[in-house]
């Protein structure tokens, strides 16, 4: 606890070498003012209020959303860019083939060049920040220094700001440094450089999501995952959900899934009326930092405190909770308006756009009313799935790890790892379809292991390397899976119906843990048999669950030779134990 001493200290003299730090930023950027965050309430406000007096913000309907605003970024600043993103490591082999690479000098002199003179006339904001429960071992800190305020309103839900972060640095020691400037939005003058050897990250050149929040993304998963390796630990692209049974169980589960594949969807879950007595707790809809424990188990805390949700989708049958969640105190980015002045967006079941997202009146000639990366912003406490257990300090023990991507053909609706080593090549072997959370082409398949493909801090040879030593340190090691929601029949229509309805197939996953489910052996892994899901009142065909739970040689000998001829990049840093699985997995085909 904080003394009353502490409690009247300025901001800026609680940590030496932040205060430091800040004031070498002061002198190359310039700013007319600096502003220290103390993360209350009411500096929200105050900060609203003056953005919505600039125009930076308009008000939505405040009888029907109060409490909301929404922002419209720049029409070319809309998503994250993985082809400006850069990890700045002394080795280029350290970055690995999964990252671009630039040497740290040469990176640091750019974005030197790029920073110099750029908050003239503007505020510069220092955001001191925990990343995880500020009581929790597991947690860590960082300082963004930013000039966009929309940045502060975000990171003032999307982490805990404040003075408590600031004394935490104090007592810890070191924190990740993320400078940050919208610069003149110029897309040919954008990049988001890391230095996981040196903790920091500077970007510049845009306002928006991973881009900008540099808690997000750019510390919780690039750098975290560098930390992690080095402490034994994981940092990954993962939702955390307590899935309670009939009988009064609690399980946890945590899912790595691509960006805009469902991960905020299924961890606020609602279980259909045909699975009576199941409950669904959020942990995290989008990052895990897994711990091994002293029993054995791996546990996971949730680094963030509020959701950057994609919006377009969500409504009350898909979604109710987060339909609900989203009503009031939420910072909508992108989204269309009403003719009275409420968000709109594709999917919404009501209502019709009158402005679209760029505040253009409406016409269907220009595209969607929403942009399809649209996002909320909300505190994960306004979620009313929201876990009793989000915050214990020490986390929440995971049962399963589930990996998935979005495939129209090839993955099965699910299937189970033979053992941890397996799951890994499991997870190195995600493949998903492209999608509106980055900029460039939507719908291509990619690889995207572990879905860390834009988010790994570090090469993928080296990051299997250390899940495999995590895992042999686990007595009792939850078991490993992959789903995919996203199979499609010859006219491009869903085999599965998605959302509440998974909770069948995570039954299915809670059930085998137990020792209480059937399965099929296949090559790729054991699949349930159609009398193993729960189908009471399923609306699918027999033929479409057929579909769904169908090996197809042909196809996976295809996708053994990509994975193989994907995997061998990594060249000397690939575990050869991957291989090994592989070749297990290939033979099984062959039979
Ligand atoms: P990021 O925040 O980018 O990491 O995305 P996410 O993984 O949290 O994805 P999210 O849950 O926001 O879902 C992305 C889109 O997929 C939304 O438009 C959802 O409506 C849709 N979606 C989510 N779950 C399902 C599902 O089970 N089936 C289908 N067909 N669509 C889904
Ligand atoms: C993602 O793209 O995976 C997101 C959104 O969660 S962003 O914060 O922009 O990374
Ligand atoms: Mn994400």
């Amino acid at each position: 606890m904080a003394t009353a001493a502490q409690m009247l200290t300025p901001l800026a003299q609680l940590s030496r070498s932040v205060a430091d730090w800040v004031d070498s930023v002061r002198e190359l950027t310039q700013p007319r003012a600096i502003h220290w965050c103390e993360g209350s309430d009411a500096e929200a406000r105050e900060l609203t209020a003056k953005l919505l007096r600039d125009g930076e913000l308009t008000a939505l309907n405040p009888q029907v959303f109060p409490g909301c605003t929404l922002y419209r970024s720049r029409p070319s600043d809309v998503a994250r860019v993985e082809h400006l993103t850069y990890i700045c490591t002394r080795s280029k082999e350290d970055a690995g083939p999964n990252n671009n690479w630039m040497d740290p000098e040469q990176a640091h002199a750019k974005m030197r060049d790029l920073f110099r003179g750029c908050m003239r006339g503007r505020t510069l904001y220092v955001i001191p920040y925990c990343m995880g429960p500020l009581e929790s071992p597991l947690a860590r800190c960082g300082v963004e220094i930013t000039d966009s305020p929309y940045v502060v309103l975000n990171m003032m839900i999307m982490t805990r700001v404040g003075r408590a972060a600031l004394q935490r640095i104090a007592s810890d020691g070191s924190f990740v440094r993320g400078l940050h400037s919208t610069g003149d939005l110029d897309p040919e003058r954008r990049f988001i450089m890391h230095f996981p050897e040196q903790l920091s990250i500077e970007s510049f050149g845009s306002g928006y999501g991973g881009n900008a929040l540099l808690g997000k993304k750019c510390h919780a998963l690039r750098i975290a995952s560098w930390q992690a390796r080095t402490e034994g630990w994981l940092a990954e692209h993962m939702l955390i959900v307590g899935l309670e049974n009939p009988k009064g169980e609690m399980h946890y589960l945590a899912c790595a899934f691509p960006s805009a594949c469902g991960k905020t969807n299924l961890a606020m879950l609602i279980p259909p009326d045909s699975l009576p007595g199941w409950r669904v707790f959020t942990v995290g809809d989008d990052i895990a930092w897994l711990h091994p424990g002293a029993d054995g188990r791996l546990w996971a805390i949730n680094p963030e405190a509020g959701y950057f949700g994609v919006v377009p989708g969500t409504n009350p049958k898909t979604n109710r909770n987060a339909y609900e969640m989203i009503r009031r105190d939420t910072l909508f980015t992108n989204v269309a308006l009403t003719a009275d002045s409420q968000p709109w967006w594709e999917g919404l079941t009501t209502g019709k756009p009158e402005i679209d997202w760029q505040g253009r009146p409406y016409d269907a000639a220009h595209g969607p009313a929403a942009h399809p990366n649209a996002r909320f912003t909300v505190a994960a406490k306004r979620n009313p799935s929201y876990s009793p257990h989000a915050e214990d300090p020490s986390g929440v023990p995971i049962t399963a790890l589930v990996f998935g991507g979005r495939r129209r053909e090839v993955a099965p609706l699910v299937y189970e790892a033979r053992d941890w080593k397996h799951g890994v090549l499991v997870g190195a072997s995600v493949a998903s379809e492209t999608t509106a959370a980055a900029v460039g082409q939507v719908g291509v398949v990619r690889r995207d292991p572990m879905a860390m493909q834009p988010f790994c801090g570090y090469s993928f040879g080296d990051y299997w390397r250390h899940w495999l030593n995590v895992g042999a340190r686990l007595t009792r090691p939850p078991r490993i899976y992959h789903v995919n929601w996203f199979r499609q029949d010859g006219h491009g229509k869903f085999l599965w119906p998605g959302y509440g309805e998974n909770l069948r197939v995570l039954a299915w996953m809670l059930d085998r843990c137990a020792g209480n489910a059937g399965a099929a052996e296949s090559a790729i892994g054991r699949l349930p048999r159609p009398q193993d899901l729960n189908t009471t009142s399923l609306n699918v065909s027999e033929d479409s669950l057929r579909a769904l739970l169908t090996v197809d040689p042909a196809l996976w000998r295809k996708e053994v030779a990509d994975v193989r001829t994907y995997l061998q990049q990594f060249g000397s840093r690939l575990p050869a134990e991957l291989l090994q699985e592989l070749k297990t997995t290939e033979q099984g085909l062959m039979d």
